[in-house]
């Protein structure tokens, strides 16, 4: 239907990205009251090339879990009378809204203590003592899950960009940086002209042919650095790091020209498409993303009311 750019890009990409899970070390941090107990297994995890945090309570590892994002959290049961239940759940819930893994290692062996520690969320449970062959694989799996589940989350279905939930992330975090360090970006907010009357003339196939088209063209076009965005149906974002808007203008100006030459084809007939985008510039008085994505859209809604085929900041 359709035959400019193809969807292997896209996919070496993203086999690229999964197979790199591990290439940075990964963040363990292990709870246990037990100072020297703690000091042994940080060292051998760090022998196994782990980056390691220790915690000498629950309520440290709380404070250091939410300060530090660890991608695994050990939590070794102090063996008093048990990990206080009501304090483990709660930790375990935090880790399981975060998809972080939680192992307890524990002197007692009972199927009921297992159970217990299963029914509050720990994910894997090891009986003193612990094999560190076994810890770190399993370890390893874990996190390996852990990246591939939170890549999956990260990801539009239909053309492979980046998605809603994304933008939120990595936004948020562009704009905390920019409060604290004055790092520059921009929003762009771009829809597709009369995408209901593509879908109507040519079918919802071809339609979604237009939007991975479109998709891989601001791939292509982008520079490193620079995120696209499908926020749902025919609107995409771009969000670009250092660029003030004067600068976003332009360059999405070059991709408007650029993007209505491409030739669409549905059976016998070639057609185009044209994209109207709104911009905006983050600012001081910004303390939400979404704040910067309504005003793209005012400046979209004024390109729409222009005539479409336009970008305006
Ligand atoms: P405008 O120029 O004002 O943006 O008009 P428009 O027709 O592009 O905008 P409108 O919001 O009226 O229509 C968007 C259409 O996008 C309607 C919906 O059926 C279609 N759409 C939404 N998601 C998808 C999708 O995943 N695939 C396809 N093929 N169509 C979709
Ligand atoms: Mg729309
Ligand atoms: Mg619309
Ligand atoms: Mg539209």
């Amino acid at each position: 239907v359709f035959n400019y750019l193809k969807d292997t890009v896209l996919v070496e990409r993203k086999s690229k990205e999964i197979l790199s899970v591990n290439a940075d070390p990964s963040l363990v941090l292990i709870i246990s009251e037990d100072g020297s107990y703690l000091a042994y297994l940080k060292r051998s995890l760090e022998e196994q090339g782990f980056m390691v945090t220790g915690a000498l309570s629950l309520e440290k590892g709380n404070q250091f879990f939410n300060d530090q994002k660890p991608e695994c959290v050990i939590l070794v049961d102090p063996n008093k009378a048990t990990v206080n239940a009501a304090e483990l759940s709660a930790l375990s819930q935090k880790l399981w809204t975060e998809i972080v893994p939680v192992m307890v290692l524990s002197e007692r062996s009972s199927l009921e203590a297992q159970n217990q520690a299963y029914k509050n969320g720990v994910t894997d449970y090891f009986v003193k003592p612990v094999h560190m062959s076994e810890l770190t694989v399993r370890i390893l799996n874990r996190i390996k899950l852990r990246s591939i589940f939170e890549r999956s989350l990260m990801y539009d279905d239909l053309t492979g960009v980046f998605n809603r939930r994304y933008l939120r992330l990595e936004g948020t975090r562009q704009l905390e940086l920019f409060h604290r360090y004055d790092t520059m970006f921009s929003l762009v907010l771009l829809d597709l002209d009369f995408f209901k009357k593509i879908n109507d003339t040519y079918g919802h196939l071809t339609g979604d042919d237009v939007l991975k088209g479109f998709a891989d063209f601001l791939t292509s076009k982008k520079r490193e650095g620079d995120l696209v965005i499908r926020l749902g149906g025919e609107e995409f974002v771009l969000l670009l790091p250092n660029t003030n808007k004067y600068q976003a203008l332009q360059m999405v100006d070059r991709f408007r020209i650029g993007f209505q030459e491409l030739p669409f084809i549905s059976e016998e007939t070639t057609f185009h498409v044209t994209v109207s985008a709104g911009i905006s510039e983050v600012a001081k008085d910004i303390s939400k993303i979404e704040e910067l994505s309504d005003q793209a859209d005012k400046a979209l809604y004024a390109a729409k009311r222009a005539g479409r085929n336009k970008a305006l900041i």
